[in-house]
């Protein structure tokens, strides 16, 4: 890419073939490549809503029906995404260097669909695909849950246009002609994206959202980490030992990520005390991680899905 300068890369591959130990961090620019929209900046609305503001516990509890729509609709996206050639790249490099592991802060798993060691994958804000019961008094949950719509009454209008019998029921049939009817503006037999700002929102009540099949009381709601919600502390202890055990820390990889959300943005600066050289590939060049870049770092600027692979070859 024209955007790589040939002595930064030059400088990076000779330093990466001496590395044993490596840290990436990746963010959602690198699953922009594969057309899925980013948090912050442009694409970083979901219909009139800005999509962090629907990722936090108190949005989930004042309208679950709205959260879940936002999030259906992601699961949709993300199924009909391919990963792009950054995250086989990413992929191929932990195949080939087990002292490499990966830090996404991706929920779409597209990682795991490029076939990334799921050993060497931390997934610190969770799945779309891995789904949980709220209440505080149960304990459900199911990973890797593909079913889209996750229920008929979430389904976007493409799919209503042509319903899986089997998968509706007269409640949801019922649901999801309900939601048919309110988008009925949009064009028949196209794939229709719901974030369409001409379509109203549909009003879904609590009984048309996935309802827990073990307590039979609480809503379900997608496995993901909201803003106030701690990481899943079994992948902070294995990024800890990680982090801990070995010799210092050769290089850190951040990729695609704006570094505002913690703690995932504090491993930067924390690799870099572990003596890391740090390597940002951002199409912004205001988006650098904690302390800004040293002496001895690397900027590559452009799209991850082009310049990833490029840097890892
Ligand atoms: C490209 C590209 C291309 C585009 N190629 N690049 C310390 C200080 C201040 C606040 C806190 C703190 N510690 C904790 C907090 C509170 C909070 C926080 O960080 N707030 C800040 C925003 C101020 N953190 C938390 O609440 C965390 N929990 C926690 O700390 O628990 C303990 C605790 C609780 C309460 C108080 C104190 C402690 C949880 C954070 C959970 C974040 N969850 C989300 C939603 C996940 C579910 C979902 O998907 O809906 O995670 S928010 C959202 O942001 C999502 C992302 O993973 C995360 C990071 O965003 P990311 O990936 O960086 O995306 P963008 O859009 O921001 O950036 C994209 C980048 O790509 C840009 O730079 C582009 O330029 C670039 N790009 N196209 C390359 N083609």
């Amino acid at each position: 890419s024209a955007a790589i300068s040939a002595a930064d890369l030059q400088s990076f591959s000779e330093y990466l073939k001496g590395c044993k130990r490596i840290l990436a961090l990746l963010g959602a620019g690198l699953s922009a490549s594969s057309g899925l929209p980013t948090f912050r900046g442009a694409g970083g609305l979901w219909r009139s809503y800005d999509a962090t503001s629907l990722a936090t516990p108190g949005a989930f509890n004042a309208n679950p029906g709205l959260v879940w729509q936002f999030y259906s609709y992601r699961r949709h996206m993300a199924l009909k995404a391919e990963p792009n050639r950054a995250h086989y790249a990413l992929a191929e490099l932990s195949r080939r260097n087990k002292d490499f592991i990966t830090l996404s802060q991706n929920v779409d798993g597209l990682s795991q669909r490029a076939h990334h060691p799921p050993e060497q994958l931390h997934l610190l804000h969770g799945s779309l695909f891995d789904i949980k019961c709220t209440s505080f008094y149960c304990n459900y949950s199911r990973d890797n849950d593909f079913t889209d719509p996750i229920v008929p009454a979430l389904a976007i209008p493409s799919q209503t246009a042509h319903p899986d019998p089997s998968t509706i029921d007269k409640t949801g049939a019922e649901a999801s002609q309900s939601l048919q009817n309110a988008l009925s503006q949009s064009r028949a037999g196209h794939e229709v994206d719901i974030s369409d700002q001409r379509n109203p929102i549909p009003d879904l009540a609590p009984a048309d959202l996935p309802q827990c099949p073990k307590c039979k009381n609480g809503l379900l709601r997608p496995g993901v980490v909201w803003f106030g919600e701690s990481l899943p502390a079994d992948t902070l202890r294995a990024v800890d030992n990680w982090m801990e055990a070995g010799p210092p820390v050769d290089l850190m990889l951040v990729i695609g990520t704006s570094s505002r959300v913690w703690p995932a943005a504090g491993y930067v600066d924390e690799a870099r005390d572990k003596g890391a050289r740090v390597a940002v590939i951002n199409m912004d060049p205001d988006d650098l991680p904690g302390r800004g870049l040293d002496h001895g770092d690397w900027f590559f600027q452009g799209d991850a899905g082009v310049i990833v692979p490029e840097i890892l070859k």
